[in-house]
């Protein structure tokens, strides 16, 4: 892609309505504009890095046997109402009537209607276990949105819901995502630690927050250090076999927030000299909440022994548009956003110092056609601004990988790879940093 034809609005102040690190970023790299109070537009750089998130998501979704379908973002509070969360969800329910005084919502969740969905196509044991899921923008009309993507009023989420004949199969499903959850984000080079955490108006008995480690992050966490250094992608995961071993393990090294009244727990649970103290975001959240939605909306399964029980079900939430942001706060310096290669809008950033220099422009053009061959996602800066300014815009928009281009390197035959995590630079033959990208 090149970047004279590539919409890239970035600022050099930083906007003065930013207080977090992450909306400062987002806003000077050109990733969103505020549409209004809480709700952004996303421009291509950033719907580019939300896309590879969602896909990352996606693949882990699968792998745990999850059925991808999607549901609108207008509802009717039909639904609702039998559930009795129409009146309980208050002023942070958007509400709207159709041209026929119909009431209808925007979608803050889906509990409702997915519970609908399963019960109009189950009808037995043989139906279950099932997992269903969707990337869906969701509406809340928070009293107060800030700090950008992290807190919207309108934002993406992955909700995934649970079905299954009872408790059993029930925590088995919950396992499954805590699990596929864990991979994630250790995907997005992000540290996840699970708390077991209040479940708020979803409802239900069991509930765990996911927080990614990040210092700016708004909740303090207590947690054992090995959880820290535990690498769920150095471990095989067979969705086909009982992953309460990995879960009990997670979960008897006891993670909390400072807002659960559980102190005492932890300091009896976790020896003084293994404690961390670290602070985090909350990026997912799953639930198990039995037969809390099942029984008003009477989605029933007859048993193998023909008797009729509501299913049990849960609920998993990731915020996909908050992650976004999330990761920002992980992953940046004074420069920029330093994308870790998952998620990075682009792998490579080649920028032409002297776009007059004919050898120069040569040099690129060849290395641009024969990254884009490799399959390697490429931004060319082809543009005649100082060399000063596509440095910095460069740093700013934090692409792993900086491939520069300069007459004096060219007549030696040397481009320059600079690595933006760790500041490396190394003078190569185009060759060889092609070879280097590829390996
Ligand atoms: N129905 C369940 C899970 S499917 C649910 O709604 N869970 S939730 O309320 O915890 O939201 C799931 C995730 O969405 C949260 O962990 C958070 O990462 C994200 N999220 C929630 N509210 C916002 C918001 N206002 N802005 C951005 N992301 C949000």
């Amino acid at each position: 892609m090149r970047l004279s034809r590539y919409f890239l609005p970035t600022l050099k102040e930083t906007p003065h309505e930013a207080q977090i690190v992450s909306h400062q970023l987002m806003l000077r790299a050109g990733m969103i504009r505020q549409a209004s109070a809480g709700i952004y537009n996303w421009l291509p750089l950033g719907h580019a890095v939300m896309q590879n998130i969602e896909q990352i998501v996606r693949e882990e979704q699968n792998r745990a046997g999850a059925n991808e379908l999607l549901m609108p973002t207008i509802q009717s509070a039909e639904l609702w109402r039998q559930s009795g969360r129409y009146e309980d969800y208050g002023k942070e329910m958007l509400r709207v009537r159709d041209r026929h005084d119909r009431e209808m919502l925007y979608g803050p969740t889906n509990e409702e209607l997915i519970t609908d969905i399963f019960k109009s196509g189950a009808k037995s044991y043989r139906d279950v276990p099932a997992l269903l899921y969707q990337f869906q923008w969701k509406f809340r009309d928070e009293v107060r949105p800030r700090f950008g993507v992290m807190r919207g009023r309108e934002f993406l989420m992955k909700d995934c819901y649970s079905f299954d004949a009872d408790y059993e199969g029930a925590m088995a499903a919950y396992r499954k995502m805590f699990v596929a959850y864990l991979r994630t984000f250790a995907r997005m080079n992000l540290k996840a630690i699970p708390v077991e955490a209040e479940s708020g108006p979803i409802g239900g008995n069991l509930s765990h927050e996911f927080c990614v480690l990040a210092d700016t992050g708004e909740t303090e966490l207590f947690t054992h250090r090995d959880l820290i250094d535990y690498d769920i992608l150095d471990r095989p995961v067979d969705y086909d076999t009982d992953l309460r071993s990995i879960v009990d393990y997670w979960t008897s090294h006891y993670a909390r927030t400072d807002d659960t009244h559980e102190q005492a727990v932890f300091e009896e649970q976790v020896p003084a000299d293994q404690r961390v103290q670290r602070r985090g975001i909350e990026v997912g959240h799953i639930f198990y909440f039995g037969t809390k939605y099942s029984e008003p909306l009477e989605a029933y399964i007859s048993t193998r022994e023909g008797e009729s029980v509501p299913v049990h079900m849960g609920s998993y939430g990731i915020g996909v548009s908050r992650l976004v942001g999330a990761i920002i706060e992980a992953f940046h310096d004074e420069a920029g956003i330093i994308w870790p290669e998952s998620v990075a809008p682009f792998r490579v950033g080649l920028v032409n110092i002297r776009s007059t220099d004919s050898d120069c422009r040569a040099t690129c053009d060849d290395l641009h056609e024969r990254l884009q061959d490799a399959g390697i996602s490429v931004l060319y800066d082809d543009t005649d601004e100082s060399p000063g300014a596509k440095f910095a815009q460069m740093d700013l928009i934090g692409l792993p990988w900086q491939i520069v281009v300069g007459p004096r390197g060219v007549q030696a035959g040397t481009v320059e790879l600079k690595h933006r995590a760790t500041g490396e630079r190394q003078e190569l033959s185009p060759e060889s940093a092609l070879a280097k990208l590829m390996a």
